[in-house]
């Protein structure tokens, strides 16, 4: 028997799977807000119980506890249950029992998102049928439920998903990056980055960015490395930029684009200037999402087809606006400060006058002063809001900085302050559910502000109008 714990997205995945095997289970939720009744008239047959730990009824009556990711094994209650001998799982383990066919698992601290959909729409374009899923916000198990039958899984896993996942078997599998984050959950950084590489523990293919020798990988399995340096040539594993002479260019198949491909080996497979993404981490990506492709049949002009048509994914430094010659750029999926450090860095050297920073939120017990040098070197100032303001300003102690208690504040200062020219960049590098439910709330707060302001804006520049001898408009 098992006991599901965690009633959000996951939680109630598991409830439908388990529904739809006819596999009895319990549910549990430590939380007195979350709303039992619906869940209770759509799983008759499922006791529930809310509260700070399990029934002590219950605790002969089940043998497996399957563990939303949000919740830590070091919570009290889990740790008793574990001392008790019951097996922690979680919705992927589930999964990786009974998957069939292929899997590319992807992980990383940033990119995670963007690779998983640009692989799913590169196998998709070869002709795959493509089933995209995971920590991206589809669980697993609906999609091993739903009538479709997929050729391949394309999974996003969080470090939280794999410590609870121990037999995922995959033909391909990637962490894309390592950066400080959830420093909340693990005690040490190398706890995060052992979660993270235990993606590699079943894979047939480990695709691993360069420099990075991952302790996890037990077994023998294939490698192929990705990188940016610019290159002339590239080993037989590697996929990168290469950096061709306008002499070869002219004798290679693909003939657009500048003097820089992407490409593997000897061989280049898309000019980087066809790249509707700009960039050096989103060629980074596209470097990993190519390599994720290799156990199957997906050629040089598939990924040109995706690159060149893939313009990002909504809440990733997407653009919202420009009114008074200063653009809006919506970054709230920068959750950790490596995300917000490369956003800053790719929009800095783009931007005619400088960027004003909104930062803030719950921050993870992050260390924030690796952004300080960025900042000053790109930022007319910054604003910082949010549960943790006081703590993330503390790390920054030369930028010039005003902290505020809200995102609308926030937004209506770097208003007052940006000039034309500039831009601003909502990338908070911490997490929401201070004042959100999540980070795409956050984004559509931002952006619904925003479009007030372009509002208020075009209004002001209208009733300006009749002294250059138009009509008024009331
Ligand atoms: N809960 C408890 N006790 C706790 C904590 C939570 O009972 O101590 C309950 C809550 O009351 C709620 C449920 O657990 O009912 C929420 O479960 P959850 O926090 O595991 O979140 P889900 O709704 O199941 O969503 C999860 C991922 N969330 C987290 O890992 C925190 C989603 O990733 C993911 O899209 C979804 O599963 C489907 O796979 C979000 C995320 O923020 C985007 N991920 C983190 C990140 O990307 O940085 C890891
Ligand atoms: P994840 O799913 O890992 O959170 P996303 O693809 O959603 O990653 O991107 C989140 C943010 O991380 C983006 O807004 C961007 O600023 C940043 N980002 C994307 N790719 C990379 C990368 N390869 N390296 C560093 N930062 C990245």
């Amino acid at each position: 028997m098992y006991l599901v714990a965690g009633l959000g997205i996951t939680g109630q995945s598991v409830l439908r799977y388990f529904q739809a095997q006819g596999e009895p289970c319990m549910a549990f939720d430590t939380r007195e807000t979350v709303n039992l009744s619906s869940l209770q008239a759509s799983f008759p047959e499922v006791a529930f119980a809310q509260g700070a730990s399990v029934p002590k009824a219950w605790l002969n009556r089940f043998d497996t506890l399957v563990l939303s990711p949000g919740i830590a094994q070091s919570e009290p209650w889990v740790v008793a249950l574990k001392q008790l001998g019951k097996q922690v799982i979680g919705d992927i383990e589930l999964f990786a029992r009974a998957v069939g066919v292929p899997v590319i698992a992807i992980t990383g601290s940033n990119g995670k998102s963007t690779v998983t959909t640009m692989t799913g729409m590169a196998l998709q374009t070869a002709g795959y049928c493509v089933a995209v899923g995971g920590n991206i916000g589809q669980p697993v198990l609906d999609l091993l439920i739903d009538e479709q039958e997929y050729d391949v899984y394309v999974l996003e896993l969080s470090s939280f998903q794999l410590e609870t996942t121990y037999t995922l078997e995959s033909v391909a599998a990637t962490v894309l990056n390592i950066s400080e984050d959830h420093m909340d959950r693990y005690e040490h950084l190398e706890d995060y980055i052992l979660a993270k590489t235990k993606v590699f523990e079943h894979t047939d293919l480990a695709v691993l960015p360069e420099g990075f020798n991952p302790l996890g990988m037990t077994h023998h399995a294939k490698v192929i490395r990705f990188g940016c340096d610019e290159k002339t040539t590239l080993s037989d594993n590697e996929f990168g930029v290469l950096h061709l002479p306008q002499s070869l260019i002219s004798e290679c198949e693909i003939t657009t684009g500048g003097g820089d491909f992407l490409g593997f080996g000897k061989t280049p497979l898309v000019a980087v200037s066809d790249m509707r993404l700009q960039g050096t981490h989103h060629q980074l990506n596209a470097l990993a999402m190519m390599a994720l492709c290799q156990p199957f049949h997906v050629n040089a002009e598939h990924f040109r087809h995706v690159l060149q048509s893939f313009t990002g994914l909504p809440h990733r430094t997407q653009w919202v606006g420009e009114f008074h010659g200063v653009a809006w750029i919506n970054d709230s999926k920068g959750t950790n400060v490596g995300a917000t450090l490369t956003a800053i860095e790719s929009l800095g050297g783009q931007v005619e006058g400088k960027l004003i920073l909104i930062l803030g939120g719950v921050s993870k017990e992050a260390d924030f002063s690796s952004l300080q040098p960025v900042i000053q070197k790109w930022c007319r100032h910054t604003l910082v809001f949010g549960r943790d303001k006081a703590l993330i300003s503390e790390d920054l102690p030369e930028v010039a900085l005003t902290l505020v208690n809200t995102l609308e504040e926030a937004v209506n200062q770097a208003n007052t302050l940006a000039t034309s020219g500039d831009c601003v960049l909502f990338s908070p590098a911490c997490a929401s559910f201070d004042q959100f439910k999540h980070y795409i709330h956050r984004g559509e707060v931002f952006m619904q502000q925003v479009q007030v302001l372009q509002v208020e804006s075009a209004a002001s520049e209208s009733v300006a109008l009749p002294e250059e001898g138009t009509e008024k408009i009331c």
